[in-house]
């Protein structure tokens, strides 16, 4: 009887054991854990024979029953490691990250160069003791002309130089030209028409002009208008505010040089010249060989532009200045055409992260 069971434990281990070796999965290996050695199993069946035998046989029964358990056991702890390294190699193969790929580039913005040097600027002045103002971009021919003392015969009212907005047939219903502010000048007229002196701002805004685009002139640009007002403004003072700014904005080594010039609204009047930061005064091409890069206009305000304003106070006086914002950004970052702000190319963009 003994030898019959032990026969057939043989059997059933081989059986077993051949069973674990061709299963595919873990989970095909739990099933057959439960076939062989669960509590309702083929092991478990040949416990419950044990009464069928005598007491001398029962000690060797056990053992070949324990011994053949304790086989496909370790069948099946073996298959079940080799099968969780083989399930966790092909997990690996298919999930696997390649750590030497570049990686994705995520683009984040940028503060446009313009809009720099618009914020740098202004706070400049602002340290400086200037509020700010503002004024419309399109704006009647009275706050862009009349006012600031530009006559009509002036060749800047031509529509060579200047958008207009109406139509001519508009334009004669109101008897007043709308165009795009050519400057930022028409802030001054703007805001000596609201508050009487004393006035000290600066107007930072785009302006429009109907010109030939090259590489330092574009249509839409932007200017910075400076205006202080008061009892005895010296022409002095707008030169030593400037000289602050210039040296400021781009160092100590920055200088300014003002040369006699022409604006209806001021008188006298100088366009102001910065040292060229591209040469360091040597002389380039950016300042054509002069060292000297023409960036503002500026003068002591008119007597008529104060009387358009409606200011009659003798002692009055002051200090007009307006700059151009492109051109003093071209100088401290050294581009070399002024059609690259405009172009949101994202290569010259990027550079101002
Ligand atoms: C004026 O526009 C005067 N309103 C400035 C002024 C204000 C003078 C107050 C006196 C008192 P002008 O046309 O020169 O002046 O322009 C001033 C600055 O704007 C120039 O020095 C230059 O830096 C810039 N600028 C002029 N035209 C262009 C253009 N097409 N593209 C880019 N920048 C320009």
């Amino acid at each position: 009887m003994l030898e019959q069971i032990a026969n057939e434990l043989e059997n059933l281990k081989k059986e077993a054991t051949s069973a674990i070796e061709a299963a595919g999965s873990t989970a095909e290996l739990a099933e057959l854990d439960i076939k062989y050695l669960g509590r309702k199993g083929s092991f478990a069946a040949y416990m419950s024979r044990m009464k069928d035998l005598s007491n001398e046989e029962r000690p060797s029964f056990g053992k070949i029953v324990n011994e053949a358990k304790t086989a496909v056991s370790t069948a099946l702890s073996d298959r079940r490691i080799a099968l969780l390294v083989a399930e966790d190699t092909a997990k690996l193969k298919k999930d696997r990250i390649d750590v030497t790929l570049p990686g994705r580039f995520a683009s984040v913005g940028s503060i446009h160069p313009t809009s720099a040097a618009l914020k740098e600027i202004s706070d400049i002045f602002l340290r400086l003791g200037f509020t700010i103002e503002e004024g419309p971009d399109v704006e009647d021919e009275w706050h862009n002309f009349d006012a600031l003392n530009i006559p009509d015969t002036h060749p800047a009212r031509d529509v060579q130089d200047t958008f207009f907005v109406k139509s001519p047939k508009e334009v004669a219903e109101s008897g007043n030209k709308i165009l795009m502010r050519t400057h930022t000048s028409p802030v001054q007229a703007r805001t000596m028409e609201k508050q009487q002196p004393p006035i000290r701002f600066i107007a930072p805004g785009r302006v429009y002009r109907n010109e030939r685009i090259d590489a330092s002139h574009y249509t839409i640009f932007h200017q910075i208008e400076g205006l202080y007002v008061d009892k005895n403004v010296t022409f002095a003072q707008l030169k030593g505010t400037l000289m602050n700014f210039a040296k400021i904005y781009y160092g100590p080594q920055a200088s300014i040089r003002l040369r006699p010039g022409f604006f209806p609204f001021t008188e006298p009047s100088a366009e102001v010249d910065i040292t060229c930061t591209v040469c360091g005064g040597k002389g380039c091409s950016v300042c054509k060989g002069t060292g000297w890069v023409e960036v503002l206009g500026a003068g002591m305000v008119h007597p008529n532009v104060f009387k358009a304003a409606g200011y009659t106070d003798p002692d009055i006086t002051g200090y007009a200045f307006g700059l151009g914002v492109e051109r003093l950004a071209i100088l401290k970052y050294r581009i070399d055409d002024i059609r690259l702000f405009y172009d949101n190319d994202i290569r010259f963009l990027e550079q101002f992260i």
